[in-house]
């Protein structure tokens, strides 16, 4: 028998859990999750050293007064089981799971124009009608393994980040090789470094990285946040990244060196990566600006590391602070100190192959028992693109982003209608936290269905000026900002042969928020309603 519901949730993460909490007060809903559980990124990334880089208080749903007052973070920046427990905590509280379907990832969606309904087929094999999919398929879900040859001929073991294993590993006698430093690389070394005989870690692109200060979590904080949770959450919406800062007041060029190490110093201490990005008025969108955040964090890395060839090694000299998503640490510069770890530079000498003992780069050969891959993911457009989308007139999704992602402000795609995204290409993504920020398109795209529903439209489209608009606005607003200097995952460089546009909205959160409150005060314009 063919179910029909109202509304198809694809992810059962942090968004998908929401969208369903939301949702499934007024309508008839399923959510299918590809994993066997709950919390999506926080389900499958279980590698060591997992940890938010965000602080939890804020770093948390705030759509339940309850939720946030009873609920106790052990930590400052909770690690992964602790974020794991309160996803399924959330889906038990609110009894979420009489409507999610684990195990059961979508493969196909087809839209059926006569009858404005989507029809949803998953490996298990359920096949669903629905009026409405919300697509909260996550930025960071496809892994990226760059296809070296000699793979099948290494003898040891392979481990994606997003793929470690659920049980305990002994790695005392193992030699482990660590590809990619980015903001997995730089949680997974200092816990790597002390669990395995040896690291060698693989670096293409050295990391900017600021100390987490991570600690159990003191009462005096955890009653400060409970006691101000409604005005903060309020003031987090209209900070840049949805996370809290103090924004500094002058350009780096008005400081003297003397104010400057100040507000540097402070921000360096300020367990907020967004803290460096905002300390000077300018450092997002003036490089010489940057470039003093920039060589304050040098100084820094070459103050931790003992060996100078190695400090200066470790330094970001290609790409501006902020450029890419900042890392916040757990000691990883000082990892490198270790006599059980080393450097591998394999910008100047890449990697080459895998062989049966290890890996070769351009200048040599290291034996391996282990290689860990933390070499990111097919961003932002990969879970939709590995699903067989077809929408209006048998268009099909892969064929429309063949040469990169459009959408109407990240939540509409034109010709697919009805099929509406959360954190979808073009939305700030990872430049926003992302639970706040996933939090609050759930609500908006729940306002766009209610909407609907009163005035009895039955399908929602978007029109190619509407994803042209969105599109310039999202690569002109970058092009004023810093980020235009570095190859990332926003941009798409992280992957061979992709175009480069930005997937990532960088104007800031009040921005996208104002331009989304903007449209459907204008009654829902450039969301074509019939
Ligand atoms: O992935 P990345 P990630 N040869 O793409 C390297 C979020 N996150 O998983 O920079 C050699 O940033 C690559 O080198 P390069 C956060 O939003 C959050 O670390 O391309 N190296 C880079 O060093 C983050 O931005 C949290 O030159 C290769 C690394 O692999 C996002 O996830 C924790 C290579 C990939 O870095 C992604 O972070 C973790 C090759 N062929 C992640 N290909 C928290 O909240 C790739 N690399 C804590």
């Amino acid at each position: 028998m063919t179910e029909t519901v109202d509304v198809v949730i694809i992810g059962a993460g942090f968004s998908g859990l929401y969208a369903t909490y939301r949702l499934s007060k007024q309508y008839k809903v399923i959510c299918f999750e590809k994993g066997a559980g709950v919390g999506g990124t926080w389900y499958w990334n279980r590698y060591p050293g997992a940890r938010v880089d965000i602080q939890s208080v804020e770093y948390s749903y705030s759509f339940d007064d309850d939720l946030q007052q009873d609920w106790k973070w052990p930590e400052y920046f909770s690690a992964q089981p602790d974020l794991e427990r309160y996803a399924n905590h959330v889906a038990d509280r609110f009894n979420l799971r009489e409507h999610i379907r684990l195990s059961n990832a979508v493969e196909s969606l087809r839209f059926d124009a006569e009858n404005d309904l989507w029809e949803v087929r998953t490996a298990a094999g359920d096949y669903v009608r629905c009026r409405y999919i919300i697509a909260a398929t996550g930025a960071l879900s496809i892994p990226n393994e760059p296809p070296w040859p000699g793979r099948e001929d290494y003898q040891g073991v392979i481990y994606h980040t997003t793929d470690w294993p659920r049980e305990p590993m002994d790695l005392s006698d193992k030699r482990v090789g660590l590809i990619g430093t980015g903001s997995t690389g730089v949680q997974a070394a200092p816990i790597l470094a002390e669990q395995a005989k040896s690291l060698t870690v693989f670096q293409r692109t050295p990391a900017y990285s600021m100390p987490s200060g991570n600690r159990a979590m003191d009462e005096e904080h955890e009653r400060d946040w409970k006691e101000n949770y409604p005005e903060r959450r309020k003031e987090i919406l209209n900070t840049w990244g949805t996370s809290m800062v103090t924004y500094g007041e002058k350009s780096a060029h008005e400081c003297s060196e003397e104010e400057r190490t100040q507000v540097l110093e402070k921000a360096w201490n300020s367990k907020s990566a967004f803290q460096m990005q905002v300390a000077f008025t300018d450092v997002m969108t003036d490089m010489d600006a940057n470039e003093v955040v920039a060589e304050f964090i040098r100084n820094k890395i070459r103050g931790i590391v003992d060996d100078p060839e190695t400090a200066e090694r470790l330094c970001p000299k290609t790409y501006p602070v902020g450029g890419k998503r900042m890392c916040i640490d757990n000691g990883y510069y000082q990892t490198f100190n270790r006599d059980n770890v080393s450097l591998v530079d394999v910008r100047s000498a890449p990697i080459v192959e895998l062989t049966k003992t290890g890996l070769r780069t351009a200048e040599g050969e290291y034996d391996l028992d282990i290689i860990v891959m933390a070499t990111g993911f097919d961003a932002v457009t990969g879970s939709l693109m590995n699903m067989d989308v077809e929408g209006i007139d048998g268009i099909k999704l892969a064929e429309k982003w063949k040469e990169g992602p459009t959408t109407y402000l990240g939540y509409m795609i034109a010709g697919f209608p009805n099929l509406l995204m959360v954190h979808g290409p073009m939305t700030p993504g990872a430049q926003a936290q992302m639970i706040t920020s996933g939090e609050w398109q759930v609500d908006y795209l729940a306002e766009l269905i209610d909407s609907m529903e009163a005035d009895g439209k039955t399908r929602v489209d978007t029109t190619e000026e509407a994803e042209q608009w969105w599109y310039e606005e999202t690569q002109n607003v970058a092009m004023h900002m810093v980020h235009r200097h570095a190859d990332s995952w926003y941009n798409a460089k992280n992957i061979e042969g992709k175009k480069g546009d930005f997937m990532i909205y960088v104007g800031g959160f009040p921005r996208f928020t104002e331009l989304s409150r903007k449209a459907a005060e204008n009654d829902w314009e450039g969301f074509d309603l019939r």
